[in-house]
């Protein structure tokens, strides 16, 4: 008779929808290759232009310099700001380095700076919800550093302290988790009974929909695979959002190559997902290395349908290495020299 073997479990992948790329990101990654092909090499990205590592090689290769401080790009350049958004200070850097700018922030960042800029012109106590040193909160913070306090989380609530309880507003970053973000809002409305919102969310959509879909997917896969980079704070709420919603496991993974073989033992369903900044070859990628464990069979999870874009950055249509040469011109021979000589070295 011989000894039955039982019969291995069905193996599946359910795929969220949507994942990936947003038009905030489409839109900036697009922008720099675009400077890349009118204006030629380099282009200097003062930071990552997305926060993923494959995005930031690849563009690198076609000649995109990444740099962390506006004072690191040479006079006389073109150096484009990434989607996270800058403060004003970071403009003014630019103008006094003799730079062309070209500003890849997200609209829907550029709303939040303007909220802030309206309610601290309103004389508001404003309570910024982010992750404090992360690069868009850095960026809205700026916009009103005297009317602006970070408050990072539920656990920050206690120590923020408000001049007039009844001029209190919140704003926050775009890519937080929406349970998390809904929980500090209700404990500083205990706090604040006064407090009022954001006229708009200011999570956006893209955001949003994507915990939405890993919600969905988190209550029947055990392991949940999030592709997405480090430093993305998009890319780890998905995670996060993931083992709340019941999955065993989530981890974030730059590459297919980051998968850990034993992740994958004794799990049936699989659920994959990734950031706001993540091209789909890399999910393609983790796709094809499942596939070749059994787990061929994918099943789509849509929790949304998106159809958003934004129009290209306006300054990708003037001539900007004249704009930059001018610049410098401007000020009689290079910026280096110019500048010595104006603070008399
Ligand atoms: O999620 P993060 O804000 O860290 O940023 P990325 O991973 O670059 O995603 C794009 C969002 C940019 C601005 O909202
Ligand atoms: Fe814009 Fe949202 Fe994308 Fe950020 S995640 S770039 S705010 S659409």
């Amino acid at each position: 008779m011989g000894h039955m073997t039982a019969s291995p479990a069905r193996r599946r992948v359910l795929l969220a929808a949507p994942r990936g790329y947003c038009a905030g990101v489409d839109r900036a990654v697009i922008a720099v290759e675009k400077a890349l092909e009118q204006y030629g090499a380099p282009v200097y990205v003062r930071h990552e232009i997305v926060h993923n590592k494959y995005v930031v090689q690849t563009l690198e290769k076609k000649g995109a310099i990444f740099v962390e401080r506006t004072e690191e790009v040479p006079p006389g350049n073109i150096v484009m700001f990434s989607a996270h958004g800058v403060a004003p200070v970071v403009h003014e850097e630019a103008a006094r380095g003799q730079l062309a700018t070209i500003d890849a922030t997200c609209p829907l960042v550029t709303k939040v700076h303007k909220e802030a800029v309206r309610f601290a012109g309103e004389d508001y106590d404003i309570l910024l919800i982010g992750h404090e040193g992360h690069e868009e909160v850095i960026g809205t913070s700026g916009e009103a550093p005297d009317h602006i306090q970070l408050v990072d989380g539920p656990g920050d609530v206690a120590k923020v302290e408000v001049r007039d309880p009844s001029k209190v507003v919140w704003l926050s970053q775009t890519t937080l988790s929406v349970d998390e973000t809904m929980e500090t809002v209700d404990a500083l409305k205990e706090k604040f009974p006064q407090l009022i919102s954001p006229p708009s969310d200011d999570i956006c959509y893209a955001t949003q929909n994507r915990q939405l879909a890993v919600k969905q997917m988190g209550a029947e896969a055990e392991l949940v695979i999030v592709v997405g980079s480090r430093n993305s704070s998009n890319s780890k709420r998905l995670v996060e959002v993931a083992k709340l919603a019941g999955a065993r496991a989530s981890y974030l993974v730059d590459f297919a190559s980051e998968i850990d073989e034993t992740w994958l033992e004794g799990v049936s369903t699989v659920g994959v997902t990734s950031g706001a900044s993540v091209p789909e070859v890399l999910v393609e990628e983790v796709l094809a290395f499942l596939a070749e464990r059994g787990y061929g069979d994918v099943e789509l999870v849509k929790a949304a349908d998106e159809h958003i874009t934004f129009s290209l950055p306006k300054e990708l249509r003037r001539d900007l290495r004249e704009e930059a040469a001018a610049l410098v011109a401007a000020r009689g021979g290079s910026g280096a020299e110019g500048s010595r000589a104006a603070s008399g070295e």
